[in-house]
């Protein structure tokens, strides 16, 4: 009786999909809540997550896609620290038939077809919004000259290069707004209060605006405004990127005048572009997730919506 078991050979059984992700590391709520959404979305479709943390080092990321590479996933998903410098580790994913996926961040590479899709924010557009908004804000004191500071996030990565380039054609133009500083604090909290700290202390009362390219970075950037015994959302008005919750519940207790929306949820969209991939669809080649812009006006009434 044996001999004729029911099920499927082993052989033929449906093999889960096999993903190898590297994330760019645990620097922000934002990044938090991305690694729970790709981990979640995998769990939910029986995907094989291999999920390697580069803690914000493009060479732990090199490493990471290597050994996907050793160990033959279906595909290799990365969200890259910095835009440069992927060619060779691409070009042997490539060489090995491994399709590769981007997720939140952009890569500069000399061959597109190094990369099949890349899913993420419009940077670029999240940096006019920023500025565009402080434009708006200016017409309030049109006398004044405002003088920003601006908090990069991490040196030569997409979010850092384009936030930084959308913010400033907003603002090109505008006499009335003049970027005195900019400095990275790669998007952590402790390095945005550090160098909050810095320029308070070399421009003191002078500063009237901070930038920061995410919230993490101005929540930092809060507390050393505080600690020099001036009020963030008033004495300095208080511009970030990203809508984490703690934006949020600082925009409720006044200080922190806008938070510009970047969705860090991809997990679902991720899945579904490596099904399509390894089941030979066309995927396209740029996915761009919908945000919005949330002044502080509005805080308390979306608070409750708030999913990350
Ligand atoms: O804005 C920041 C994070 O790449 C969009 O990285 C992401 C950025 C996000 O650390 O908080």
């Amino acid at each position: 009786a044996a001999a004729f078991t029911l099920g499927v050979p082993a052989a033929f059984a449906a093999k889960p999909l096999v993903i190898g992700f590297s994330q760019v590391g645990a620097e922000s709520e934002w990044r938090t809540a991305n690694t729970v959404s790709i981990k979640d979305a995998a769990k939910k479709e029986g995907v094989t997550l291999k999920f390697a943390d580069a803690q914000q080092k493009q060479e732990n990321q090199v490493k990471a896609i290597r050994s996907f590479i050793a160990q033959r996933v279906d595909v290799i998903a990365f969200s890259p620290v910095v835009e440069s410098g992927w060619d060779t580790v691409l070009l042997e994913a490539k060489r090995a038939k491994i399709p590769v996926i981007l997720t939140d961040r952009a890569v500069k590479v000399s061959d597109p077809s190094l990369y099949v899709s890349f899913l993420g924010s419009d940077f670029v557009e999240e940096g006019r919004r920023a500025g565009n908004w402080l434009v708006e804000r200016q017409k309030k004191t049109p006398d004044a000259v405002l003088n920003i500071v601006e908090l990069q996030g991490t040196v030569g990565s997409a979010p850092a290069l384009d936030r930084k380039k959308g913010f400033e054609e907003a603002i090109a133009g505008n006499a009335k707004l003049k970027v005195i500083r900019s400095q990275t604090g790669d998007f952590t909290r402790a390095k945005g209060k550090e160098v909050m700290e810095a320029f308070l202390k070399a421009e003191g009362k002078k500063i009237n605006v901070l930038y920061a390219h995410n919230d993490d970075m101005a929540i930092g950037a809060i507390q050393a405004i505080e600690e020099a015994g001036l009020k963030p959302g008033k004495d300095i008005i208080v511009i970030s990127i990203d809508g984490v919750k703690g934006a949020f519940e600082a925009m409720i207790a006044g200080k922190l005048n806008v938070t510009v929306e970047c969705n860090p949820l991809l997990g679902p969209q991720l899945m579904q572009i490596a099904r399509d991939v390894v089941g030979g669809k066309a995927v396209p080649k740029r996915v761009v997730t919908q945000e919005s812009v949330f002044p502080a006006e509005v805080a308390a009434k979306e608070f409750p919506n708030r999913k990350y």
